[in-house]
């Protein structure tokens, strides 16, 4: 399956959303506001804390994230998706 990136607003998977199909570097409304998302399918997002993929930057394989409490809470300003089953770590 394709890697697709769930951004929330809020924490809990709350509030505002996007639903990321493809790499964003312009996160619109939600840039430097995301608190929580989801990643699902083979591969791994990229998000960084500057628009089009520039910026400090941090790697999510599949999962769910809070983001509260962490150095990136209210700080992804674009979004790159990898369809990969490579780890993005090795
Ligand atoms: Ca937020």
């Amino acid at each position: 399956m394709p890697v697709l990136a769930f951004l929330y607003d809020n924490p809990d998977y709350t509030g505002q959303n996007l639903v990321i199909r493809a790499s964003d570097g312009d996160l619109g409304g939600l840039t430097a506001a995301v608190s929580s998302l989801r990643i699902s399918g083979s591969g791994y997002a990229t998000v960084y804390d500057q628009p089009n993929y520039s910026g400090a930057s941090r790697v999510f394989i599949p999962g769910s994230y809070s983001l509260i409490g962490t150095a990136w809470d209210n700080r992804i300003s674009s979004i790159m998706l990898s369809d990969s089953s490579l780890d993005p770590y090795y």
